[in-house]
């Protein structure tokens, strides 16, 4: 099958003609930040520099990171680079405690995600016969929107399914004749097999690709999901600081993900130092927006660990391309498709009257996730009826799904039982077998 491309002539210009590009946004970009968002002006003016010091893309190493923290320091609105009535619509994920981090976007800003969507699509043979199923969730989430604009910029069929209900989606892939799938990988399992429960024969369905990313998944689970589903099954990357799904997108070769460097410039860094470290050595993952209006963020540390291809693809895209996140650089977990900081669980037992003595249990049945939380309880509450301690339970349960926006199971302990450490306490115990996992 011929490579279909959404805009060939950039996803297949020359490395001179992209880098050219690049520069020329950087500068644009840098601008924007220093003349619009003052905590950038100001990070800048400690720095000793003005836009003038950044002229093209290898002075990119000049200016200062961005972090998740800056988003909750300045939360909600303190790094938008537009006033608030050119933003057409926020999105949110979690942060590290309490407080989500939200982006916003200007129309232009979708237009531009919508297109990059479009590219991944067109990278998995879509065009505008397709019906793209999207299981991504509909929300502040990014996943089902970013999909579902690049599937209607695309002038594909989208179906807005959102995630949950697995009957109802096995009902909707054979009655509207779904043909490109897209959810997170445990999702596709899940689908697959609930299919093979049903007796529903894959072969009888319509579906010949899927789209899956938002978490860590593995190259055998591609191979199961490809089983299951009888469908070719690619990678998608991305994260709502910058944009959502689709930052980088994988092609026919499902070789590794594409960033979009006419948006998006890629560095890789020692975690640990700061330094930028040359392509094809593993480090932490560093964008720069180049186009972005809304929340252009500049070297922002997306903490996933991953290398970066410089070779040429056999799909014609000049584009270099990313590994698969292996890790991260920080404690966040990835528990059905939503991200968790331990951090954020001690921040609601903390706020219940609990001590800081808990332990965070996360594992993999019947191909969905699952937390588990055991919680110290105090001397007075060791003495409560059984009831009581159910109610408890309940009540932190409540608590955390609301937080964390899933559910968690919650076991009280009893006091002193959760071993202490003697260095750094270890509280997770990620019993998922992924490579490529989160800690
Ligand atoms: O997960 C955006 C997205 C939606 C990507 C749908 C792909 C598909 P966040 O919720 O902000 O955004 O989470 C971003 O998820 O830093 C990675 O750690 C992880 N992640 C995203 N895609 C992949 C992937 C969306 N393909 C965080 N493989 C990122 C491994 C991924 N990890």
């Amino acid at each position: 099958m011929a490579e279909k491309y959404w805009q060939k002539e950039i996803e297949t210009a020359s490395r001179e003609e992209i880098k050219a590009i690049q520069s020329e946004r950087l500068k644009k970009t840098v601008k924007h930040v220093f003349e619009n968002v003052e905590p950038y002006r100001k990070r800048m003016e400690e720095a000793g520099l003005t836009p003038d010091d950044i002229q093209g893309v290898e002075d990119l190493y000049k200016l200062p990171f961005t972090v998740k923290q800056d988003l909750r320091d300045y939360y909600p609105y303190g790094l938008f680079a537009v006033p608030t009535k050119d933003v057409v619509r926020l999105h949110a994920s979690s942060g590290t405690t309490g407080k989500q981090i939200v982006v916003g976007y200007t129309q232009n800003d979708l237009d531009v995600w919508d297109d990059i969507a479009a590219r991944q699509l067109c990278a998995v043979g879509a065009d505008e016969n397709d019906f793209v199923h999207v299981s991504y969730g509909y929300g502040l989430f990014t996943g089902g929107f970013g999909l579902h604009g690049g599937a209607t910029k695309l002038g594909a069929t989208a179906i807005p399914v959102s995630s949950g209900n697995t009957d109802r989606q096995v009902t909707i892939l054979q009655d509207f004749g779904s043909t490109v799938l897209c959810c997170t990988p445990s999702y596709a399992m899940y689908i697959g097999e609930t299919l093979k429960k049903k007796g529903v024969d894959p072969k009888t369905l319509s579906l010949k690709a899927g789209i899956f990313g938002a978490e860590p998944w593995t190259e055998e689970m591609r191979q199961q999901i490809e089983e299951l589903l009888d469908i070719k099954a690619y990678d998608v990357y991305g994260l709502t600081e910058i944009m959502g799904p689709c930052v980088s997108y994988e092609c026919s070769q499902q070789a590794g993900m594409h960033v979009n460097e006419d948006h998006f410039i890629i560095e890789t860094i020692n975690p640990d130092t700061g330094e930028v470290i040359p392509n094809g050595e593993v480090g932490e993952l560093v964008f720069t927006c180049i186009t972005k209006e809304c929340c252009p963020f500049i070297r922002y540390r997306t903490r996933d660990i991953g290398v970066v291809n410089t070779e040429p693809c056999a799909c014609g895209r000049t584009f270099v391309r990313m590994s698969k996140p292996m890790g991260r650089s920080d404690d966040m977990l990835i528990i059905r498709g939503v991200n968790v900081f331990p951090s954020q669980i001690e921040t609601v037992l903390l706020k219940m009257g609990y001590s800081p003595n808990y332990k965070i249990y996360v594992d993999r049945v019947n191909n969905t996730d699952t937390l588990d939380v055991h919680v110290e309880m105090n001397e007075d509450m060791f003495s409560d009826t059984i009831g009581v301690i159910k109610a408890n339970e309940e009540k932190l349960e409540a608590e955390l799904r609301s937080l964390l926006g899933i559910s968690a199971n919650v076991k009280l302990v009893a006091p002193n039982s959760i071993e202490r450490s003697m260095g750094k306490a270890v509280r997770v115990e990620d019993k998922r077998k992924l490579l490529g996992g989160k800690k």
